[in-house]
This record gives structure tokens, sequence and C-alpha cells, in this order.
């Protein structure tokens, strides 16, 4: 299959272009390197040291003789859109290429607004070039469990059954996002499922749970390879973060409660998830639901977790509980169906005491790179900035 990885020098994008590739399918990368920029903004860094993309794809050439192309460019750019798909000819596009942090998005107005028109825009752009160039194209974009909120009620995948005043309709699933961020994933869904039914395009929104872990076999298989690990208050997401505050002397950060319950999914499975949806297309004119994460966790379990592994190699981890910085329920009920992937094949890593321990010996091996500042949560959620 010709695969455009959109986002492919992202922290799952890395591993999911390398895998594919690793597979046999012809792989090309499309990113604008934001990701790095914001990095400097922010005065945050990847806790393992990243090379630059075209080194890491020269590396992967070198040891493994298969090409990934390369296309530096933003989505938002109808040009470099067009450009990109017409030279291409993609039969599937996984688009990860989005700005992804829940904080980052909260900052102020500025960065509310950018991460919306950088998401949405970039996704219409994509559309509109699948439509008229590359109909067949399978549009693989991710999306994000947070579309649900935390609801009283089980969570499908995408869609639920209603009956109401006698009659009965299977419609989208309710949204109740929790952040701007998450806000531009639900304009998404809707923007690629009207684009389903208006123009019979075919796509699967990959409602992903929160990512953990760092390396996949082709990440951790050359030192060029390695992939980002972030950490800090913006861009770090629960497990890795918690990981590196324990390897660093630092406290982990609970949230209020830290009842707060979530999918997660270890980025060995996210790549797998990708090529299971890209070798099972979506039929045409369908828009297709699946909610990649493979099992539930709360927060305060997890940096149980966190400090339990961590007593073992001897770092005394301390759990500290922070007025929660968001607004969002601490206790609640959570049940979310998670069975279509795994009806295609997946077999997921589930989380165990290796797998921190890892992390933590990761963190560990590279925690002269932390910068504890960072750690501190800014962002709050209910102080709104116009600026
Ligand atoms: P990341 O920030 O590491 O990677 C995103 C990549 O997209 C970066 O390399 C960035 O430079 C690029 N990019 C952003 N905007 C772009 C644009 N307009 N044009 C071209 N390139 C652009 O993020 P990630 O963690 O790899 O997440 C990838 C996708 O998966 C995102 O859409 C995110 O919402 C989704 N997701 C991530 C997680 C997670 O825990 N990391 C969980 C659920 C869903
Ligand atoms: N949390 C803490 N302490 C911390 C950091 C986070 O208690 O130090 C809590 C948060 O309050 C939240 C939960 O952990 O309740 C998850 O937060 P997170 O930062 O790990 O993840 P989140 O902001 O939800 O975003 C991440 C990715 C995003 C993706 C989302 C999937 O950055 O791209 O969409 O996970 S989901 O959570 O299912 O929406």
């Amino acid at each position: 299959m010709r695969v455009l990885v959109a986002g492919g020098d992202g922290y799952c994008g890395w591993p999911t272009a390398l895998y594919l590739s690793a597979q046999g399918h012809e792989v090309s990368i499309a990113d604008n390197l934001s990701r790095r920029s914001w990095d400097e903004e922010l005065g945050t860094e990847s806790l393992t040291r990243i090379s630059d993309l075209e080194t890491r794809v020269g590396r992967w050439e070198e040891l493994t003789g298969r090409e990934i192309g390369v296309a530096v460019g933003d989505l938002t750019d109808e040009r470099f859109v067009h450009e990109t798909i017409a030279g291409f000819e993609p039969d599937a596009f996984v688009h990860f290429a989005e700005q992804r942090s829940a904080p980052y998005s909260m900052i102020d107005r500025s960065h509310a607004v950018f991460t919306q028109v950088n998401n949405v825009v970039g996704t219409l752009n994509l559309l509109y070039a699948i439509g008229e160039l590359a109909p067949n194209c399978h549009l693989i974009k991710l999306g994000t469990m947070g579309e649900y909120g935390t609801p009283n009620i089980d969570i499908e995948e995408g869609y639920i059954t209603i009956e109401y005043k006698g009659r009965t309709d299977t419609l989208p699933y309710p949204k109740q996002p929790g952040s701007f961020y998450h806000l531009s994933k639900v304009h998404d869904s809707h923007n690629i499922m009207f684009a389903c039914r208006t123009w019979g395009l075919r796509a699967t929104d990959l409602n992903q749970g929160v990512v953990y872990n760092v390396e996949t076999d082709e990440t951790a298989s050359d030192p060029v390879l390695t992939n980002r690990y972030d950490y800090d208050g913006i861009f770090g997401t629960a497990l890795n973060r918690f990981c590196a505050q324990a390897a660093s002397g630092n406290p982990i950060t609970v949230y209020g409660e830290g009842g707060q319950t979530r999918g997660f999914i270890d980025i060995r499975d996210t790549v797998r998830c990708i090529e299971l949806a890209a070798n099972n297309p979506a039929e045409k004119g369908e828009f297709r639901v699946f909610n990649q994460f493979t099992e539930q966790w709360s927060v305060l379990g997890l940096a149980q977790l966190v400090e339990k592994v961590g007593h073992s190699l001897e770092l005394e981890p301390k759990l500290a509980r922070l007025e929660n910085p968001r607004v969002e329920k601490e206790e609640h009920y959570y049940k979310a169906a998670n069975t279509r992937l795994m009806d295609l094949g997946l077999k997921p890593h589930l989380l165990n005491e290796e797998t921190v321990e890892r992390l933590l010996l990761t963190a560990m091996e590279n925690r002269d790179h932390i910068h504890p500042e960072t750690f501190v949560p800014q962002v709050n959620w209910r102080r709104p900035r116009y600026k």
C-alpha cells in the first residue's frame, strides 16, 4: 500500500511510519516540524535525544534499504496539501498532524484559536484534496477518547442507538469534550462524517486513548531512530510523565482526587492499530469509528503503580495531590467499548510492572536532560486569558 503519514515526525507518527515501512508498505511522511518549534516556544524538550527528521529517515534507509519519502509542509497550506496528495497518490492517508495538547489549547485565546485553525482547517483541506484527487484513498484520522467526555452511561464506538417517543435511530454518540483541543477533534469528526456522506469518501476515526511507553521494535533498533518522550506539564501525558517525575526525584503530580479514569494504549499497539485499519479499509461513503485503547486506568491507579515499581528500583517516589488545574470530574462512571480493533486482530500489550520499569529506566538514563520547572502545571482551565 502507498501510505502517507502526516505528523510522521511526532510521538505516534514516527514509530507508525517505521512500522508500516517495515511491513513492506511504501511510506511517505508529511510534517511541518511545528512540534519541535512548540518545544522552543515553551522551553520544553523530549527526555530522549531525538534526531532531526532527515537524519532519522536516512538512518532507516541505511539500516533496512527501505526509503521513506519526506515532504516538509503545513496541512493548513492548501497548495502543499494539494501537491502532496497529487504527487504521492496514497491508498491510505494516516492523519496525526495536529496540535494535540489539551493544556496548550487552554493557555490563552491565541493558543485556542491556533489549535482549532491548525486542526480543523488542516483536516478540511485534506478532505477537499482527497475528494478531488484521490476519492478512493482511505482517510485514517486520529481522534480522541476525550471527544466523549465522561458520561454516566457506557461509551460506544462512535454511535449510539436511541429510542425516543416511539421512534429509533442510530446517531453520533453525544460529545462532551474537556478542552478547546478536544473540541477541535469533535469538529473534525463532524466534517469528516459529512464528507463521507456527501462525497462518498471512506474514513476511519480512531478515537485514541492516552498513549504511553516510548519505543517500538523499530525505534529501539538504533539510537538515531529513538522516539520522543514528553514529560512536561503541557505535552507530557499521565504515565510517561509520572515515570519521569519518579525517576528524577520529583513528586508524582496527581490532579485532584485522581479518580479521573481514561482509556490507555501502549505505543506498540498504536502502530498496530493503524495497520489494522489500513488493511481493512472503510467502505466508500462509510464514516467508521473505532475506540483505540486497550484498558482503563484511573490517574491515581497509575501513580500508585509507578510508586510501587519506583520503590523496587530504590527511587523513593512520592505522590503529590495538586489542586486540579483542569475542569473535569474527579470521580465518575467510565465504561467504554473497545472491541472493534480486537475483532480485526489486535493483541494488546497490557500495562504491567515490566513496562513501567523500562520507562523508569529510560527516564533515569536521561534524567540529566530533565527541566524540573516544566513539571509544574502552568495552565489554569478556570482563567480565560485574552491574549
Ligand atoms: P505530536 O505532537 O508528537 O505529533 C504531531 C505531529 O504533527 C508533529 O510532528 C507536528 O510537527 C505535526 N503537525 C502538527 N500540525 C501540523 C500541520 N498543520 N501540518 C503538518 N504537520 C503538523 O503528537 P502525537 O502524540 O504523536 O499525536 C498524534 C495524533 O494522535 C494527534 O492528532 C493526537 O491528537 C492524537 N492522539 C495522541 C494521543 C497521545 O497520547 N499522544 C492520544 C490520543 C490521540
Ligand atoms: N493528569 C494528572 N496529573 C498530571 C497530568 C495529567 O492527574 O500530571 C490527569 C489529567 O487531569 C487528566 C488525565 O490525567 O484527567 C489525562 O491527562 P493527560 O495529560 O495524560 O492526557 P490528555 O490531556 O487527556 O491528553 C492526551 C493527549 C491527547 C489525547 C488524549 C486522549 O495529549 O492528544 O487526545 O490524551 S484522552 O485522554 O482519551 O482524551
